[in-house]
């Protein structure tokens, strides 16, 4: 299988207080090197290397400049909720709808996430329920925690999936270096993430 491009992918969590967005996505990009945190990791998706740029956002930020801002930029978006908290369930639809109202569209690439599994007890939302919900959406659904690490890594490959669906414009993936060009079995992380880091280097 070769591998041939090098490609990142703006991604924001968004979702109501407390849902486990910072969780969520320190459990996928948990950062690398000394110093600053940095929300980015590289994953392969299907065939192609995926850089992720991820946006982890305060809940605080609702109507604030800096939130339609974010969604300007932003090419996919995952939508949390708790599935402990019916009032995060509802607060989804406003996500839902600033993000068309920014882009101006009648879509944009997004994921519906029910997170906190795990708490089964304290369950306040049906996976039925979520289910519906991202159908009106015209999105995909995932349940998944944080906290066990269950649909994680999933929830950020279905939504480069749904990038690249919705953007099919090849034009904008840039060749990756011809040595790094190969089957997946040399493709190394370590390589991955020093050419993530040379990038990073260069802004
Ligand atoms: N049981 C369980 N707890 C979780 C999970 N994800 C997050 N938590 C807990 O929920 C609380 C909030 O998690 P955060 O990741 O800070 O949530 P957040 O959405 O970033 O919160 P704000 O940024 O303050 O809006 C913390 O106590 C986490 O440990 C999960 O999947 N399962
Ligand atoms: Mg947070």
């Amino acid at each position: 299988m070769a591998l041939r491009f090098f490609r990142e992918y703006k991604v924001v969590v968004a979702g109501g207080e407390r849902v486990g967005k910072s969780s969520f996505v320190y459990r996928f990009a948990p950062g690398y090197g000394i110093g600053m945190y940095d929300p980015r990791t590289i994953a392969i998706v299907d065939d192609e290397v995926a850089l992720f740029d991820i946006l982890d956002t305060a809940a605080q930020e609702e109507y604030s400049a800096l939130r339609r801002q974010y969604m300007r930029d932003l090419e996919g978006m995952i939508i949390m909720y708790s599935i402990t908290s019916r009032e995060s369930f509802k607060e989804t639809e406003n996500f839902w709808k600033q993000l068309l109202c920014v882009k101006n569209k009648a879509y944009s690439p997004m994921l519906l996430v029910g997170n906190k599994s795990d708490r089964h007890g304290e369950r306040q939302v049906s996976a039925q329920e979520g289910m519906a919900l991202a159908k009106q959406f015209g999105c995909g659904f995932l349940e998944a925690s944080a906290k066990e690490g269950c649909n994680v890594e999933r929830a950020f490959h279905e939504i480069v999936r749904e990038i690249r669906r919705f953007d099919s414009n090849v034009t904008t993936l840039s060749p990756l270096p011809e040595t790094y060009q190969g089957s997946s079995s040399i493709f190394s992380k370590g390589i991955l993430l020093s050419l993530l880091k040379v990038r990073k280097d260069e802004r």
